[in-house]
């Protein structure tokens, strides 16, 4: 069974009110998911070993491989991507109310968190990931990763919401501004709603 390219939850355009434009979400899901999602289907094609795997297995597997470093890169960045489209929303931004106790418990506040964020997502030197996830001490934190890994990769806990800070993903609505993406990510795009459902 080969990977598939998941629909979007919402319509090309619905996110372009709160700053994500419709030409950014045909790009990054029909051109750049897409080709993650063609190149893996390519590796497994190919690797008996990979053949029956689901994606979290071939993740964890390659990992750390240099052998299998092409075939983490697009595992990893199919699952990122399958859990960022999740993880926006057109009626983003508004944090529930189990999510902001936990929150304001774990960084002190709703301001400490998305400073935390923002500076995993600025600091993050080129392509990758910034994360909220909840580590196995139950605690939140905000993380980076580089490229296609993730904390399934890094075993660093289970991801709650994961910014997507290469370029293409804010280049067309934000040019090289990066924090006023990842900024604006937060205040209007951020599915809350997905992040504590996972708690
Ligand atoms: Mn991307």
């Amino acid at each position: 069974m080969a990977f598939e390219l998941p629909t979007l939850p919402y319509a090309k355009t619905a996110l372009a009110g709160a700053g994500m434009c419709e030409e950014t979400l045909e790009l990054h899901h029909g051109k750049h998911h897409q080709a993650y999602v063609t190149a893996l289907n390519g590796f497994v094609e190919k690797n008996a070993a990979l053949q029956g795997k689901s994606l979290e297995e071939i993740v964890k597997m390659s990992h750390n491989n240099a052998d299998m470093a092409a075939v983490f890169n697009n595992a990893g960045q199919h699952w990122n991507h399958i859990l960022f489209w999740e993880n926006m929303s057109p009626t983003g931004g508004k944090i529930p109310g189990k999510l902001e106790k936990k929150i304001t418990e774990d960084f002190g506040g709703v301001a400490q968190f998305k400073d935390s964020f923002k500076t995993a997502a600025t600091t993050q030197f080129g392509s990758g990931w910034a994360w909220l996830i909840i580590g196995s001490d139950g605690k939140l934190k905000c993380t980076k990763t580089p490229n296609g890994s993730n904390p399934l990769a890094t075993g660093e806990g289970k991801a709650l919401l994961g910014c997507d800070v290469w370029e293409h993903s804010y280049y067309l609505d934000f040019r090289n501004r990066r924090p006023d993406y990842v900024q604006n990510w937060l205040d209007k795009i951020a599915n809350y709603e997905y992040a504590e459902a996972q708690l």
